[in-house]
């Protein structure tokens, strides 16, 4: 068990050092293949407004995602949970601000809107390079999250056609890679034969079992 959380551990030193080097992960510029595709993952993927943030949010059993009805999450967001021991304070740190440490997790959601217009603008525009958070707190397992923007199927005002083929990419550039364990959200109001959420699953993980 210790050599499996020191192996996690590696894991997101790895990741950490990918994305400092400008390897996001993703599959749009990258002529050479990703060190991303080798390491493990959650990503969530659902529609627009269907809950992936507040699901993840869940998880980490703290209060620190932007959330709410359009589009709300417009970058990619990669979360890592690193376990501490007991009495250690909880905070949060972002790879773009080095060694600051964040105690108030309003400021955290803060910083991942202001961080988001700083590529997009205040628009409805998203973009695929991603924010790179870590967590570090008692009660949580070392894991490595990704939450996305949501699947929709019409451009609204102030978003380009493409808006649509663009997140669908972004989103399986993700949930495609060999380690990614895909988390697909769909709310509970809505028929499961019609969520996208499991039809993109299913196209990338024919062999994935699934939860009602
Ligand atoms: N009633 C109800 N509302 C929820 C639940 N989960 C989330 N919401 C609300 O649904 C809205 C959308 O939630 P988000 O977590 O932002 O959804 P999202 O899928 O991350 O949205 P995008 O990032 O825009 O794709 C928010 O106003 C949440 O408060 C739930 O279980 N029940
Ligand atoms: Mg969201």
């Amino acid at each position: 068990m210790a050599t499996m959380e020191s192996l996690i551990g590696l894991v997101n030193r790895i990741q950490r050092a990918c994305t400092v080097l400008g390897d996001y992960g993703g599959s749009d510029n990258n002529s050479f293949s990703s060190l991303w595709e080798a390491l493990p993952s959650v990503a969530v993927v659902g529609g627009q407004s269907s809950g992936k943030s507040s699901v993840l949010e869940s998880i980490v059993g703290r209060d620190f995602l932007p959330r709410g009805s359009g589009i709300v999450t417009r970058r990619p967001l990669v979360l890592q949970l690193h376990q501490v021991e007991s009495d250690a304070q909880e905070y949060a740190e972002f790879l773009h601000i080095p060694g600051r440490k964040f105690t108030d997790f309003a400021l955290v959601r803060k910083e991942i809107q202001d961080e988001t217009d700083r590529l997009t603008g205040k628009t409805k525009q998203i973009s695929p390079v991603p924010i790179h958070l870590s967590i570090y707190s008692p009660k949580v397992v070392n894991l490595t999250l990704v939450d996305l923007p949501g699947l929709t199927k019409v451009a609204v005002e102030g978003q380009q056609e493409s808006i649509v083929q663009d997140i669908e990419n972004m989103v399986r550039s993700y949930i495609e890679k060999p380690n990614c364990i895909i988390l697909a959200i769909s709310p509970a109001n809505q028929d499961i034969a019609t969520s996208d959420a499991i039809k993109i699953a299913r196209e990338v993980d024919p062999s994935g079992s699934y939860m009602e």
